[in-house]
């Protein structure tokens, strides 16, 4: 069995989350006649303490739909120049929104608001007009690092002050809470819209879901079909999310204790490096010495390790509800013996 820390959007729905699927009340969610998907989004419009949620297929629709909502055609957003909604998302803010994006270089993902302000633009009739801005917490390419919540209140002024819109892509907002004791919806509370995923962390098979007021997702149903997300029986699918929600938040800090173990374990082999204070959540970044990442991948690989390659000289590792803490030794020692066989050679 290979074991795999690609992401942790790669579990599978355990026995009782499909026991949940199977038994799912269901109606046509078009007509917004589908229980459980009701439930979900009622669920998790209370844990983020926003008026409403809406289901949505993936977390990448999910921020897209909070972009076209939030903007008009040759608009402008600020974000991070690493943040997913603009690095992993096929430059869909250009594509549906015709929106463009101006990038912040941020430290792990992180900006402040005097960061923020130099990218304002001023009001002259040259410029797109700056719209929105977008926070991801925790930040995936920064090493699932956690917005400290004196950041987001910083730039949330700045924002403010320019009447910009405030976006968050939560989509592992769950660990950060976890990691920090701070509860999703004081999160929650400096942004105009959250999206938050189901089926990285916690485990469910699909689906993420958008908050906000009530205004605000009345529009983002009209873009939600538009967009072609219009899902019918979607309960079989929201039933996961929904028992992962109720019952798969708190175990994250054993993927957060995995994180841990395993890039202790990197840090005590040759060739490879990683700073430790960088590990905050599931999410390990580590680089290599003198090798190629891409060559590292391929040979972990062949002896049944699997992770993604970040950059030409950085790996990203990921733990979740599929791996054990031995298979977390295992990945150790399978990387041992690589990085020991080419030193060797
Ligand atoms: N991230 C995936 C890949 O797309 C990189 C991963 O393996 O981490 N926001 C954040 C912060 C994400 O990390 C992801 C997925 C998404 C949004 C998009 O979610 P989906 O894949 O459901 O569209």
């Amino acid at each position: 069995m290979i074991l795999d820390l690609r992401s942790d959007t790669v579990t599978k729905p355990t026995p009782a989350m499909r026991e949940a699927m199977a038994s799912a009340e269901v109606g046509d969610n078009v007509f917004g006649e589908d229980p459980t998907v009701r439930a979900l989004e009622e669920l998790t419009a209370e844990i983020l303490g926003k008026e409403a949620a809406l289901y949505m297929p993936s977390g990448t629709m999910s921020n897209q739909v909070a972009v076209r909502c939030h903007t008009e055609h040759g608009d402008e957003m600020i974000l991070d120049h690493e943040t997913h909604t603009h690095y992993y998302e096929v430059g869909a803010p250009a594509a549906l929104s015709g929106v463009s994006c101006r990038l912040i270089q941020g430290r792990r993902g992180i900006f402040t608001g005097v960061d923020l302000e130099n990218a304002i633009r001023p009001g002259n009739f040259h410029y797109p007009v700056t719209r929105l801005v977008v926070i991801e917490n925790t930040h995936n390419r920064g090493g699932g690092s956690i917005w400290p919540l004196e950041c987001i209140t910083d730039v949330e002024k700045t924002a403010r002050l320019h009447t910009l819109k405030m976006h968050l892509d939560g989509a592992r907002l769950w660990n950060a809470s976890v990691a920090t004791g701070i509860p999703e919806r004081k999160y929650a509370e400096y942004f105009d819209s959250v999206s938050v995923c189901f089926s990285k962390g916690l485990g469910a098979p699909v689906g993420s879901a958008l908050a906000g007021n009530r205004a605000f997702i009345e529009r983002a149903i009209r873009f939600r079909k538009q967009f072609g997300g219009g899902m019918r029986q979607a309960g079989i699918i929201a039933a996961g999310a929904l028992y992962a929600l109720k019952y798969h938040r708190e175990r994250l800090v054993e993927d957060h204790e995995k994180a841990r173990r395993l890039a202790e374990g990197i840090a005590s082999i040759p060739g490879l490096e990683i700073d430790l204070s960088t590990v905050e959540t599931n999410i390990v970044i580590f680089h290599t010495v003198s090798r190629s990442a891409s060559e590292l991948v391929r040979k972990f690989l062949a002896e049944g390790l699997t992770m993604n390659v970040l950059a030409a000289d950085a790996i990203r590792a990921v733990t979740h509800l599929d791996v054990s803490c031995a298979d977390i030794d295992r990945a150790v020692e399978i990387m041992r013996g690589v990085m020991g066989e080419m030193e060797a050679g």
